[in-house]
């Protein structure tokens, strides 16, 4: 049972995700994301763990900060929002660190690599974790459609490895807030072998996963 913030209390951002109900759960459900991006920004905030196996995810009281129903989601004074990269880029433009400024040749590319990282990249790898953790049927033709999604993400790893090999990060300058989601993509794979195949890839999210800011969002996070 949880109760949304009510207007009047104190704005301390909070931040909405579910318990790990399962071990392989701890970073990959989403709100990872925000608690990271929150982390790097030095902002703090209250995390609350809905319990999933309870529904209180589906309660009407969460259902009116995020009608799907769905983590991670905010609610930061006035502003409520869900989606984790809209978040993310909320958080990075409110706070002006970590994004490019709006209309910048930077910024476009930030906006370009955010939508490839989310609707490019993700749907692949949370097709493998959807099948690897919660399939119980695996049956040949299911593991093949697995396995092909995983070659096809091995695909797009190919051209990032590529763009690491001569980069730090995704925008050339820095750390952004699209490493975060990037990362965070990526880190849904970690119980599979295809991140070795590209070393800089694996270099670039080992390089990210070492900062301070992700470790301590790692620790609340599940
Ligand atoms: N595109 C959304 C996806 C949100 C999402 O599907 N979150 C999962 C947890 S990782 C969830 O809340 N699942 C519960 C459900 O669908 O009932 C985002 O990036 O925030």
């Amino acid at each position: 049972v949880f109760e949304l913030c009510s207007g009047k209390d104190p704005v301390v951002i909070t931040v909405y995700g579910l318990k790990a109900f399962l071990p392989p759960l701890k970073g990959r459900i989403r709100d990872i994301r925000t608690l990271w991006a929150l982390e790097e920004l030095e902002v703090p905030y209250t995390h609350k763990k809905l319990d999933a196996q309870r529904r209180e995810h589906k309660q009407a009281s969460f259902l009116a900060l995020n009608p799907f129903g769905r983590v991670p989601a905010i609610q930061d004074g006035d502003v409520t929002l869900f989606e984790s990269s809209a978040i993310c880029t909320y958080l990075a433009e409110k706070h002006g660190k970590l994004i490019p400024a709006s209309g910048s040749p930077q910024r476009r590319e930030y906006d370009q690599w955010m939508a490839f990282t989310i609707s490019t990249l993700e749907p692949l790898c949370t097709r493998v974790v959807g099948i690897d953790f919660f399939e119980s049927d695996k049956s040949p033709a299911l593991m093949k459609y697995r396995n092909e999604s995983l070659e096809s993400v091995a695909k797009l790893l190919q051209v990032l490895d590529q763009r690491f090999e001569g980069q730090s990060y995704v925008l050339s300058g820095a750390f952004s807030m699209v490493d975060v989601l990037l990362c965070s993509v990526l880190q849904l794979l970690s119980h599979t072998p295809v991140m070795e195949r590209f070393p800089h890839v694996q270099a670039y999210l080992t390089r990210a996963c070492e900062r301070p800011a992700f470790a301590r969002a790692l620790e609340g996070h599940g």
